[in-house]
């Protein structure tokens, strides 16, 4: 009977620590990710959310300037960008009051430190951005969006073309007729 007493309590310990590290446990190692196309493909930015102060507008900046929106944009705000080729890489990027910031290593940014955190898998990545030089407080949720890459030549679910309904309804208007006559 003592024994059990104490499990509870262990169990609630538990779970303060696990909150109280992993924030810290994502913040200390964001991954620059490779957002690199292994083939052709149609390439969509879905806004998730924003937690900040600046207003951080986003941008697809290579290999061509898409602008998108920024930390007003409604969730679920869908921006397509169009077909990509095998082989690029598409780099985005962040305006923050602090400078701008790019995805990918650190040393594309002018404090050289990672500002954006690829977490998901190829073709639908999850981006997660520190907005603060030098990583402010780490949070990397100031401005969250999520990066789809949809190979070209995916098939699309098929529907019966309109000749196929129009033949039925060839059919049944003739079997009708023939059964009107038959009963006359
Ligand atoms: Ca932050
Ligand atoms: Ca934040």
């Amino acid at each position: 009977m003592m024994s059990r007493t104490p499990s509870w309590k262990i169990l609630m310990l538990g779970t303060i620590i696990c909150l109280m590290i992993m924030p810290g446990i994502s913040g200390a190692s964001p991954n620059p990710g490779n957002l690199v196309l292994a083939q052709d493909s149609d390439v969509q930015v879905v806004f998730v959310s924003s937690n900040c102060g600046y207003t951080n507008p986003f941008r697809l900046d290579s290999p061509v300037l898409i602008p998108m929106g920024d930390k007003s944009t409604p969730a679920g705000t869908t921006f397509d960008l169009g077909t990509f080729s095998a082989g690029e890489e598409l780099i985005f990027a962040i305006e923050s009051n602090d400078g701008t910031f790019y995805t990918g290593p650190a040393s594309r940014n002018s404090d050289t430190y990672i500002h954006a955190d690829v977490t998901g898998s190829y073709g639908d990545w999850l981006i997660s951005w520190e907005d603060k030089e030098n990583g402010g407080d780490n949070d990397y949720n100031d401005i969250v969006f999520r990066v789809i890459a949809t190979p070209v030549g995916t098939p699309v679910p098929e529907f019966p073309s309109p000749a196929v309904p129009m033949m039925l309804a060839g059919v049944i208007g003739g079997c009708a007729l023939f059964a009107m006559r038959r009963t006359h």
